[in-house]
């Protein structure tokens, strides 16, 4: 499914989908519709509206519903799709002062006869008592509250309009109020989305543009019509801005503000004297008449007197309040207080369709009060922004289920009118068997389904978001357990597993027991995953055709801001709640790693989740139009034509590679010209397959093996020390007369000097230069020559000796490298080197004690006293994660895309256990030079470390690393707990490990791409 040759290998080999361990969460119960098997409601919804509060994401109160009864009693709708005898109704209070709701995306707020302003904390009444209310204001003044998406208002008697500032539930201290207006004409106010109206009491109608008053000077104020007949305002979020006058005449507003008194921006949508009242849903307008009858708009004005537009939806005589909604757009209230919603279907010449019935919505007879809210509560789109479902012959609502199947339905909740998604979850008998997995399994469906809902999507008769019908799937037998040896794969329980007759109208998905992140996909209706909502939303929008890239992008994009992408797919702008599918308005950018323009025709706002993780970019505010992203992380903005590997948030990605060859210990690798020279040791009659150990030592010697790559093509193999007495990891070093190859071995260093042939085939021999004991090897390249820098494992010092070809190579005398006390350094793992051409030093990577950890990594450059190296006192490369007792892999990169001082790429295997078969997987440190995380000495260069490729790429060696081709190649040895065994201890060598190389689309509209094309994937598998 990914075109990117770096990740595809993990799709194939393990086939893993999704990344990262989610964390696993107190179970949690609720119930819901049709998968009612337990009697706990009271409890499961204290877990689900509290315990799940404080742990998890909020449940958003995006399109549930909620009533006020004559007697003050609030109840809200478990299940906004609910049928009948399934719906359940949750009090959350009973005061007879409640008098108004409104709720923002995260909250419920009530207002009491008395002025007082109270908040729910998400627990309901429990044994008659109704706790869970904060009170947040006590203004006797205050008549009314309206809510939009982030912010609740007030209005007081006096026309003055107040803002709530103290939604922040840490904070200590007063909760606090502003005031946006303090006009005393002011009668109503209305809010959705971002945007707060007034009407005034001469029917002017304003809208607030977002500040707050100034002393007495509240001009944050638009005046969009000063019509004396308006009576009612009502704002869709999608739809716009709607007024009714007191003659029954509908308006929608154009978008002008009145000039010089002149209002002209109102369009008639309807002149019937019987209309009494109008309620907008996100996406459409709707009005009841006197006689009870509703009427949806069809979204034309009226032309001339003709208002034609209109089609009658449902007939219901004596009907007490009305609510539109979203997927599920009108909510009525029955003269019995029973809630009944509109089935989808218009009304005939002479019938309406039955709606469907909702329970008790009413808990008393009285006549005041009496209301019904649905909180619109999900994102406004700033640019109003609705993307229509294109409609089909026998498919008007284009959700790829036949019109004509979907009416035939009688036991799945199907509309020919609104766009559907049929899911099918299947257990494993684990799962069944565990009724608390089941509950979390329940609400973790019950937010997806929420997330569906709220895509800013809209079928032709303005059914908006998507419909998520949730259908049970097969049992399956006890074979399927997880405890059976062999598991049987998640591929072959689909069969079983889905109902024959839902194949090609519906999606399937697996779960276990586990709540972990991450699924699998097999075929385009068939998943298993992870017990946890993101991960089902993602896993459906792979049926619903998105991958984890833009089409035709390389890799991951930090612009593509879709849950799709491992970058975004557990929070957004360090949000948990904020994950959504792009809407792809980065998609005129494209990204070149090695073209970089850090001006981005985007606003500071608009860029700002870069500043939020996996990223945290630096970006600055250029002009109105335009910011600046710090995308090579050195402090500068506004560069042009840079370098920069700007998708590192998930990993490095790194590649293409290839399997050259098994080693039984480190890795050696250098570059000549085109030719890549791996030299790998060998532990003679060794199983590869289960070899776990360290390689080659003075106990176990070694052979050495080469093989030389011109890129990925394999060249030759060959052997340069044949018998077993390679002791220790080989070096390499590429120097003007050749390859130089050394290695310690029973007898002493070998060290050799190498021509590499057209062919490949390495020529020359390693001769023997005696050591008093065994020691680690690094060969660095200097101004004049070569250095061999050795380490003694007993001593842990380290010392160096120059290389001297005379013509063949042999080693010089050997010397001390020393701290600037005259102390020896000492260093807990054989150091990393390599020479820094800007400084014309050698620069080591040691393994220091920092006093609390022994192995931190330390950057030191080290200089000829004569007598001495001397070891500047150097910084620490990472945060005290960076760690390791191996030999580490570092370049220095001092091209002019590097900046001013150049910087250091370093690879590393990283200590997560000592023993061998522990795992270790490598990760990789940029430093780009004059950057520090602070001034003092022991301050490192960079906190930011990346894996390589992904969590699932484990080494069992520490990493090498060589210039090459203008990028670095990267050799490690595949780890011996790697699921393929035939791939165990195998040499593998990937290009290009600067990972600057993505090219591409920086996004792509993923909500475009499931309204015009994804709904509708579901059809190739029907046939
Ligand atoms: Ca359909
Ligand atoms: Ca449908
Ligand atoms: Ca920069
Ligand atoms: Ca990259
Ligand atoms: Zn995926």
């Amino acid at each position: 499914m990914v075109s990117l040759f770096l990740n595809y290998r993990t799709m194939e080999t393990i086939n893993v989908d999704q990344k990262i361990i989610f964390p696993k969460v107190a179970s949690r119960k609720f119930l819901k519709g049709k998968m009612k098997d337990t009697p706990l409601v009271f409890s499961s919804l204290i877990l689900l509206f509290g315990l799940a509060m404080a742990t998890l994401p909020t449940p958003a109160l995006a399109q549930r519903v909620a009533t006020i009864s004559s007697d003050g009693t609030i109840r809200l709708l478990q299940d906004p799709h609910c049928i009948g005898d399934d719906c359940r109704w949750i009090d959350i209070d009973r005061n007879v002062r409640s008098k108004e709701l409104a709720a923002t995306r995260d909250d419920i707020y009530q207002l009491h006869t008395t002025g007082r302003i109270w908040r729910w904390e998400k627990l309901p009444c429990a044994d008659g008592i109704c706790a869970s209310w904060t009170q947040i204001d006590g203004n006797p003044q205050t008549i009314a509250i309206a809510a939009g998406f982030d912010k609740l208002f007030q209005l007081h008697r006096n026309g003055s309009i107040w803002r709530f500032t103290g939604s922040d539930r840490n904070a200590s201290g007063p909760h606090t109020w502003r005031r946006v207006d303090n006009n005393p004409r002011t009668r109503k106010i209305v809010a959705a989305g971002h945007k707060l109206y007034q009407l005034h009491d001469n029917g002017s109608i304003w809208r607030w543009t977002g500040g707050d008053c100034d002393d007495e000077n509240c001009s944050s104020w638009q005046q969009l019509d000063n019509n004396p007949n308006t009576v009612e305002i009502d704002y869709s979020v999608y739809r716009g801005l709607f007024q009714r006058h007191r003659d029954g005449t509908i308006w929608h507003w154009g978008g002008q503000l009145c000039n010089n008194g002149e209002c002209n921006s109102w369009s008639k949508v309807d002149r019937n004297p019987a209309t009494t009242d109008i309620l907008t849903a996100p996406g459409n307008l709707f009005q009841r008449h006197q006689n009870g009858t509703i009427w949806k708009w069809q979204g034309r004005h009226c032309i001339g007197e003709n208002c034609s537009s209109w089609t009658k939806i449902g007939e219901l005589p004596g009907l007490l309040d009305i609510a539109a909604g979203r997927t599920d757009p009108v909510y009525a209230i029955g003269p019995d207080g029973k809630l009944s919603r509109w089935n989808g279907e218009n009304c005939a010449t002479l019938t309406c369709p039955n709606w469907i019935e909702m329970g008790q919505a009413f808990t008393s007879n009285g006549t005041s009060r009496r209301k019904v809210y649905v909180f619109t509560g999900s994102t406004p789109d700033p640019d109003n922004r609705f993307v229509a479902i294109p409609g089909r012959p026998d498919d008007k609502d284009g959700d790829g289920l036949p019109d004509s199947w979907e009416r035939l339905q009688t036991d799945i909740d199907v509309q020919p009118n609104r766009a559907d998604l049929i899911v099918i979850p299947v257990m494993r008998p684990e799962l069944v068997s565990n009724p608390d997995l089941q509950n979390t399994l329940r609400e973790n469906l019950l937010r997806a389904k929420e997330f569906y809902a709220n895509l800013p999507v809209c079928t032709e008769s303005g059914f908006t978001g998507i419909h998520m019908t949730v259908e049970s799937g097969r049992t399956l037998d006890s074979s399927f357990s997880e405890s059976a040896d062999p598991v049987r794969s998640y591929r072959e329980a689909r069969e079983p597993g889905m109902p024959p007759e839902l194949i090609g109208y519906a999606h399937g998905l697996l779960f276990g027991t586990g709540t972990g992140g991450g699924g699998q996909k097999s075929h385009g209706d068939w998943a298993r995953l992870g017990n946890n909502w993101p991960t089902i939303v993602h896993e459906l929008g792979h049926q619903l055709g998105l991958n984890h890239t833009p089409v035709g992008s390389a890799t991951q994009s930090p612009l593509y801001t879709s849950l799709m992408n491992y970058d975004y797919n557990y929070t957004y702008a360090g949000n948990s709640n904020a994950i959504r599918l792009s809407d792809g308005r980065f998609s005129s950018l494209a990204i070149d790693e090695r073209n970089l323009n850090e001006i981005l025709p985007f606003t500071v706002e608009q860029l700002n989740f870069l500043t939020f993780g996996p990223y945290e970019f630096d970006v600055q505010r250029v002009d109105n139009g335009s910011a600046s992203v710090d995308w090579n992380r050195n402090g500068l903005h506004r560069e042009r034509g840079i370098s920069a590997d700007i998708n590192d948030g998930y990993a490095l990605s790194v590649g293409p590679y290839n399997h050259v060859g098994y080693s039984h210990g480190d890795i050696a690798v250098a570059a000549s010209d085109d030719k890549i020279i791996v030299v790998r040791t060998e532990l003679p009659g060794t199983n590869s397959e289960v070899y776990a150990g360290y390689g080659a030592s003075p106990t176990t010697p070694a052979t050495l093996r080469t093989t030389t790559l011109r890129e990925r093509e394999i060249l030759n193999n060959g052997t340069i020390v044949g018998s077993p007495i390679v002791t220790g990891s080989p070096t390499a070093l590429s120097v003007s007369r050749g390859v130089l190859i050394a290695a310690p071995s029973t007898s002493g260093i070998q060290l050799g000097l190498f021509n590499t042939e057209s062919d490949g085939r390495l020529t020359g021999s390693m001769r023997v230069i005696r050591v008093e004991s065994n020691r680690e090897l690094v060969l660095v390249k200097t101004d004049t020559g070569a250095e061999l820098i050795l380490w003694d494992p007993q001593t842990k010092h380290l010392t160096t000796r120059p290389v001297i070809f005379n013509p063949q190579p042999t080693l010089g005398e050997e010397r001390a490298i020393v701290k600037n006390d005259g102390t020896p350094l000492i260093s807990a793992g054989p150091p990393g080197a390599t020479f820094n051409t800007r400084t014309d030093r050698i620069i080591i990577l040691t393994s220091e004690s920092d006093g609390r950890f022994p192995d931190r990594l330390k950057l030191r450059s080290i200089q000829n006293d004569g007598e001495y190296f001397v070891a500047e006192h150097g910084r620490w490369l990472a945060n005290e994660t960076a760690r390791s007792l191996d030999r580490s892999a570092i370049v220095f990169d001092g091209s002019a895309r590097a900046g001013g001082e150049g910087r250091y790429l370093v690879y590393y295997r990283e200590i997560q256990s000592q023993e061998p078969e522990g795992s270790h997987r490598i990760l990789f440190v940029r430093s780009t030079m004059p950057q520090t995380t602070g001034s003092g000495p022991e301050d490192p260069y960079v906190f930011r470390q990346r894996m390589v490729i992904n969590e699932w790429t484990l080494t069992q060696s520490a990493p090498s690393v060589v210039p090459y081709q203008g990028d670095y190649a990267l050799a490690w040895r595949i780890h011996a707990g790697f699921s393929d065994p035939a791939a165990r201890n195998m040499t593998e060598v990937n290009l290009m490990a600067s990972g600057e190389f993505a090219s591409g689309p920086a996004d792509q509209d993923d909500i475009t791409h499931i309204a015009q094309r994804g709904l509708r994937n579901i059809e190739a598998i029907r046939q």
